[in-house]
């Protein structure tokens, strides 16, 4: 598997151009990394400020919200105001762009900042919900204009509201996990941007399109442990890499 990273910045292999522009069905996973360069912290990253003493992945859980809903909702409305504040960089505008180049184009995100939809995708399966969606942990649904409160309750039946995301330990929703796992079994380049492939099972998606003789590249500045099994790795932040790719297939 030959990796591209040039000397001078980010080389993709032209192989993997030629491969994306014959392809019929192009599907691409994100993850934190690819908002990394909108100031979004990954789940890797020390998480600043306040939460540097919370680990991501203790308080994403049903358990922590059951133990401390006000924590929780304190960690995912300071997320908010991040998020809120953030832009979609030139790796989310490239992909908003790549859609458009081929002939079809599935992007599954494991994010829930809604970037990928700010920067012009219409069609995102967001595989782990998204960050600004309350819903009602009585009924299930999602609730709209929810009185703000420490913990919100249910305008409806009053029950806790929590956010719209999926937590570990919870499943993937039907819809998301249907719909992602066709594309992956479908598509003729399957990529994986920003992803530390570590969670599922989003991260066994690369595994289908494999199964499947889909073309398997990864863009991330830090290989992951997945990638010996790949087609291809490029070596380099999204932000750089995604614009240089769609440079080439559009040239
Ligand atoms: C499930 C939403 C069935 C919430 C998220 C034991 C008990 C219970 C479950 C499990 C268990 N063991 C395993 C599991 C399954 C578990 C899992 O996979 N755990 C892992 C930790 C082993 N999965 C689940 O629970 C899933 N559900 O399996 O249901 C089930 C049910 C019960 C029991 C068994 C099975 C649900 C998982 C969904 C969790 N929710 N998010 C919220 O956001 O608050 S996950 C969250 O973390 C993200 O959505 C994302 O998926 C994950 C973080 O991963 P990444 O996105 O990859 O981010 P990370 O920081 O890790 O890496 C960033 C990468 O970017 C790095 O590689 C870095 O190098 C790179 N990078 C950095 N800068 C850049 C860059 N790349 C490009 N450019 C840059 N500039």
């Amino acid at each position: 598997m030959p990796s591209t990273q040039g000397q001078t910045g980010v080389l993709i292999n032209p192989d993997f151009i030629a491969a994306l522009r014959d392809a019929r069905h192009v599907c691409v996973l994100t993850g934190a990394g690819v908002s990394a360069e909108s100031g979004v912290p990954t789940f890797r990253d020390s998480q600043h400020g306040l939460w540097e003493k919370y680990d991501p992945q203790q308080l994403a859980t049903p358990e922590a919200f059951e133990e401390d809903p006000k924590l929780v909702w304190q960690w995912y409305r300071w997320r908010r105001e991040l998020v809120a504040a953030a832009n979609p960089n030139p790796g989310h505008l490239a992909l908003a762009r790549l859609a458009e180049l081929v002939p079809r184009f599935t992007l599954v995100t494991q994010n829930v900042d809604g970037l990928h939809q700010r920067a012009g995708n219409s069609k995102v399966i967001e595989f782990h919900g998204n960050l600004f969606d309350d819903r009602c942990c009585a009924e299930g649904r999602l609730v709209e204009d929810a009185a703000d409160a420490d913990v919100p309750a249910c305008p409806r039946c009053g029950a806790n509201l929590r956010p719209g995301v999926v937590w570990f330990g919870e499943t993937i929703p039907d819809s998301a996990l249907d719909q992602s796992f066709a594309a992956a079994a479908d598509c003729d380049v399957f990529l994986s941007v920003g992803t530390s492939s570590l969670v599922y099972p989003a991260a066994g998606l690369a595994d289908i399109a494999k199964e499947n003789r889909a073309m398997v590249a990864e863009i991330n500045p830090n290989p992951t442990i997945r990638v010996a099994a790949y087609d291809f790795s490029i070596v380099a932040n999204a932000a750089a890499a995604l614009p240089k790719l769609v440079e080439s297939l559009a040239t």
